[in-house]
């Protein structure tokens, strides 16, 4: 290895990563960290939050320092032009996964009225099951009628109709009252987003602690609503996830195979995908180009779903997704929407690679646009992999370099697998959590960010946390690391503390589960409420904590706000662009702890965040007279 891949090694903690920067430089193909490196002189106003753009009489920069332009030209002051920053910010979050799950519910919603052939029901029990929680007639009606009820149901929620979500009903009621008291009850997801964007034009809302609470009102509207949806008709359309085995990282591409990447966030594209990858005739024109089948793998969310409910492998998370393409193994990638650098279609050119967009709200130029519906998703998918075969005949053999061996990976943890292992009923876990053996549960979710060494963070901290016992739940691109780290099969539990431990090896569970997609974060909010349901106290009386250590993106600010408001204290390993606010700063680092229960804490270290969530999961225990 030379000095200077030595150097490309630090970016990434993994041998595949390392390996793949280096294959960047020979075939001269630029990566995200290049352009990071490019851009390393950022401008200050914007990293604290204080500069705007918003109207024409600006953009402005609102200048901290002495006592000239303390205000933009409208008269917003710091505290003013950081919170309505911030609201965007999170408003653009909660829109991304909403209107994910509208996709979703369209899609559900094309089912129950008969309007597609491509997409069935699989859950039927899962589907009466929801039906019936939220109050839907649903034993003796027929699946079509049940189907249409909730659809419907589900449309109100996004809309001005709804006066609160349906999926409060699954809210301790505690939770709800602290809500109701503070104005932040979420009521139409559409409505909290469109209100978020009024008030932070200019001359709207112009008190700092004002719009902050309203981004808490459109976070909670996606937590418990565009997500919770996306996630529940997901499983009722491809199926609830079940444990599962499969593998990660760049090792999944194959030699001898057709690769094909699907990329993205929505599970609808790529089902599709791999229900024709199943066609015979497909399958006998990659025989005939020389594969002796179709691989298909996973990038980001969209890798998640797939792998979730059907044990698709994992290449990698959202820094890998360049690197995938620089093996020059893959024949095409095939997008749907959110975290798809526009840098791919560039790289893909750089080889024989087709990038595919199929969303007409997403389109990528350069890419080959195939639009995908409800009427048409089948053939579409087959002409997407007959592209895919094709290049699989214009592939370079000796540009291809496939690093490592994949590794082992178990999938599918679903709440209601999880209840399923536990006999049916929480109990068992909160008596693990009663006795010690589990002192608490940490999400750990999100994205990378080229600013952090991809992955060091991720794997370190759920590492130290496993250690004192605290068992991890993970989503999202974090996945990745821990598959790459080995924690995510039972065997993992050799570096779980005793208690921990015994509890994996009685299950035969990792210590660390992967419970699905950036959406898939609702499941977790949706357990903490069960366990707080059942123990009958509030969300926030949980020894229970967040981290997205390696963030980046709008929709992670959306799931820390979530979180909080629910009562979870949340770890960030970087702030968000509000520090140029002392009110905003101060209202998230600690204000929010006394009117709703958690507050955020920023720390890039993963070492001293381990050691924050235990403190704060020892005095959770404390509270409820359990030993710390
Ligand atoms: S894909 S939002 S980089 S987790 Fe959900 Fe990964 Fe973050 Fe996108």
């Amino acid at each position: 290895m030379t000095k200077e891949q030595q150097g490309l090694e630090n970016l990434s903690i993994w041998n595949d990563a390392a390996s793949m920067l280096a294959k960047a430089k020979k075939d001269g193909v630029e990566t995200v960290w290049d352009r990071l490196h490019e851009q390393r002189n950022e401008c200050a106003f914007c990293a604290q939050g204080l500069s705007c753009s918003k109207c024409v009489m600006g953009p402005c920069r609102i200048n901290m320092k002495g006592d000239k332009r303390q205000h933009g030209v409208c008269g917003a002051d710091a505290d003013l032009t950081v919170a309505r920053n911030f609201g965007r910010f999170v408003a653009a979050g909660a829109a991304s996964h909403s209107d994910h799950g509208r996709d979703v519910l369209d899609t559900f919603a094309a089912v129950a009225e008969g309007k597609t052939k491509d997409f069935q029901i699989r859950d039927e029990a899962k589907l009466r099951r929801i039906a019936s929680e939220l109050g839907l007639a649903s034993e003796g009606q027929p699946i079509d009628a049940v189907a249409r009820a909730l659809a419907d149901k589900f449309y109100q929620d996004y809309s001005s109709r709804s006066e609160r979500l349906s999926f409060l009903s699954r809210v301790p009621e505690k939770r709800r009252t602290r809500w109701a008291e503070l104005g932040v009850t979420p009521r139409g997801i559409d409505r909290e987003v469109v209100e978020m964007m009024h008030r932070t034009h200019m001359g709207v809302d112009c008190d700092a602690t004002n719009i902050c609470l309203h981004a808490v009102r459109t976070a909670l509207a996606d937590g418990w609503g565009g997500s919770m949806i996306a996630t529940e008709l997901s499983d009722i359309l491809f199926g609830t996830p079940r444990p599962t085995a499969s593998k990660v990282n760049l090792g999944v591409l194959r030699k001898d195979m057709v690769n094909v990447l699907v990329h993205g966030h929505s599970p609808v594209v790529s089902e599709t995908i791999l229900a024709a990858a199943k066609d015979q005739d497909i399958l006998a024109e990659a025989a005939k180009a020389g594969a002796i089948g179709i691989n298909i793998a996973g990038l980001c969310c969209t890798g998640n779903e797939v792998l979730m409910r059907q044990g698709i492998p994992l290449a990698g998370n959202h820094l890998m997704t360049e690197l995938a393409l620089i093996t020059g193994a893959v024949e095409l990638m095939v997008v749907d929407y959110q975290c798809i650098m526009p840098s791919l279609v560039r790289i893909a050119a750089c080889y024989h690679t087709r990038f595919v967009s199929t969303q007409d709200k997403a389109k990528f130029p350069g890419a080959t646009h195939v639009p995908f519906t409800h009427e048409n998703a089948r053939d579409k998918a087959r002409e997407v992999l007959r592209m895919a075969i094709e290049a699989y005949t214009k592939r370079k053999p000796e540009r291809v370099e496939i690093p490592g061996q994949p590794v082992d990976i178990m999938t599918g943890f679903s709440n209601e697998a999880v209840l399923e292992a536990l006999g049916g009923t929480p109990q068992p876990l909160i008596d693990a959590i009663k006795a010690g053996s589990v002192r608490g549960v940490v999400g750990i979710v999100g994205c990378n960010n080229p600013k952090l060494t991809h992955d060091y963070c991720h794997t370190n901290l759920a590492k130290e946390l496993i250690k004192r016992d605290i068992l991890v739940v993970v989503t999202g691109c974090a996945t990745v690391a821990m598959g790459k780290a080995g924690l995510l099969t039972p065997a993992g539990a050799e570096q779980a503390g005793q208690g921990l431990a015994s509890v994996c090896k009685a299950l035969g569970i990792p210590p660390v589960l992967h419970v699905g997609s950036c959406v898939d974060n609702a499941r977790i909010l949706h357990l903490c409420a069960i366990l707080a349901n059942a123990l009958g106290v509030d969300m926030s009386d949980l020894p229970v904590a967040a981290s997205a250590p390696e963030w980046y993106s709008e929709k992670a600010a959306a799931i820390g706000l979530y979180a909080v408001a629910c009562g979870i204290y949340t770890h960030l390993g970087l702030p968000p662009h509000i520090t140029g606010s002392k009110t905003v700063t101060d209202l998230a680092l600690n204000g929010l702890e006394d009117v709703i229960g958690a507050s955020f804490a920023v720390e890039p270290d993963p070492f001293k965040a381990a050691e924050l969530i235990d403190k704060r999961i020892s005095t959770k225990r404390t509270a409820l007279g359990l030993t710390p």
